[in-house]
């Protein structure tokens, strides 16, 4: 049975990746931090399983910032596969919180490689890369070669965290990878992303809990995909022959406007009686032309995106409307 040591254990990548490695026979570990006390609903399913919770699928608490946290469980595991998917994932408040996120998502990153490196039998690292190193790049779609050039804090953090995840496999011989991920989405997703915050917002007014939706840049594009074909390219990484980088991404661009428009129109409701942009979620910067070109994990890894944007976005919607109706959903 092989073991798989998971960092953000509770966010949506890490839940969906759990679920996964089950599946897949592995004994399951994840750090999750104090302040949660685990208690992340994207984890109930699991942890209501009694055939899984504390048989397969353990939880430690423990702190990026606190490198002594992570080494307990991380040499009790002693795990084939790290996955590190925990960070400051959110751009917005990266330019409100600069410092904690260069901790948490850059250093945090470089912590557990250093970790890796000691441990008796070093096992396979994933890093969780983001398009957010590129910044608004020159050449468009990006691959594993586009010069990172990052434009926000939290570009920034993960760009240290990148090159140090190619300086941990280059000079210290660790079987270490860089999924750079572009937008995904799902269910799970944190409620301050764009994504969730519409279909949550739709939802709501359709039910007439809210009356109207305000937004930043509605004009921005993304190339969204969704996580559970995201979580399926990172356990596949880690099972390539060579530790090589790998581009994520659907090579499609959509705007915020085409979700407004597709979440309302899921619940025949006309948007535009209810949205407004205002300053306040507006980004002093924000990437333009971000989109992925995934050919070579299609080529190494046989890996393709199988859940269109419109699939995602109906189901990030019904999935809202679910839970106000007080039926359980994600
Ligand atoms: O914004 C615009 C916003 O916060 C998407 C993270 O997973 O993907 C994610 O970062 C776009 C941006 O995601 C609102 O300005 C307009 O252009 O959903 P988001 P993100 O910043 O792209 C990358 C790849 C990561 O690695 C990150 O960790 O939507 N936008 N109005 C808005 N965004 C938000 N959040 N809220 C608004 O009201």
């Amino acid at each position: 049975m092989k073991r798989a040591f998971i960092t953000g254990i509770e966010g949506q990548d890490g839940s969906y990746l759990a679920e996964l490695l089950l599946s897949k026979n592995y004994e399951v570990h994840g750090i999750y931090r104090q302040s949660t006390n685990g208690g992340s609903p994207n984890l109930k399913p699991l942890k209501a399983n009694a055939t899984v919770f504390e048989k397969t699928l353990f939880l430690h608490p423990a702190d990026l910032d606190d490198a002594k946290s992570i080494r307990v469980p991380l040499e009790k595991s002693a795990p084939d596969e790290i996955y590190h998917l925990a960070s400051q994932s959110h751009v917005g408040a990266s330019f409100e919180k600069v410092e904690e996120t260069c901790r948490i998502t850059g250093l945090g990153a470089l912590r557990l490689l250093e970790l890796t490196r000691k441990l008796p039998k070093a096992p396979r690292f994933f890093h969780a890369s983001s398009s957010e190193i590129f910044g608004s790049p020159e050449q468009s779609p990006q691959t594993e070669i586009t010069p990172v050039n990052p434009i926000t804090p939290y570009g920034s953090a993960k760009a240290l965290g990148t090159q140090m995840t190619r300086i941990y496999r280059k000079n210290f011989g660790l079987f270490a990878v860089n999924g750079i991920l572009f937008n995904h989405e799902s269910p799970r997703r944190g409620e301050n992303f764009v994504t969730r915050k519409i279909c949550r917002a739709v939802a709501a007014i359709k039910s007439g809990r809210q009356s109207e939706l305000v937004l930043g840049d509605t004009s921005a594009q993304r190339d969204w995909g969704h996580a559970r074909d995201y979580v399926r390219g990172m356990w596949l990484a880690l099972q390539h022959d060579t530790p090589e980088d790998f581009v994520f991404a659907t090579g499609k661009l959509h705007r915020v406007q085409d979700i407004v428009e597709l979440a309302f129109k899921t619940v025949d409701l006309d948007w535009q009686k209810f949205v407004r942009q205002e300053k306040q979620f507006f980004r002093p910067a924000d990437p333009r032309q971000v989109v992925g070109n995934a050919v070579k994990a299609k080529q190494l890894l046989s890996w393709e995106p199988e859940i269109s944007f419109e699939q995602t976005i109906a189901e990030m919607v019904q999935s809202e409307l679910n839970a106000l109706a007080g039926r359980v959903a994600n």
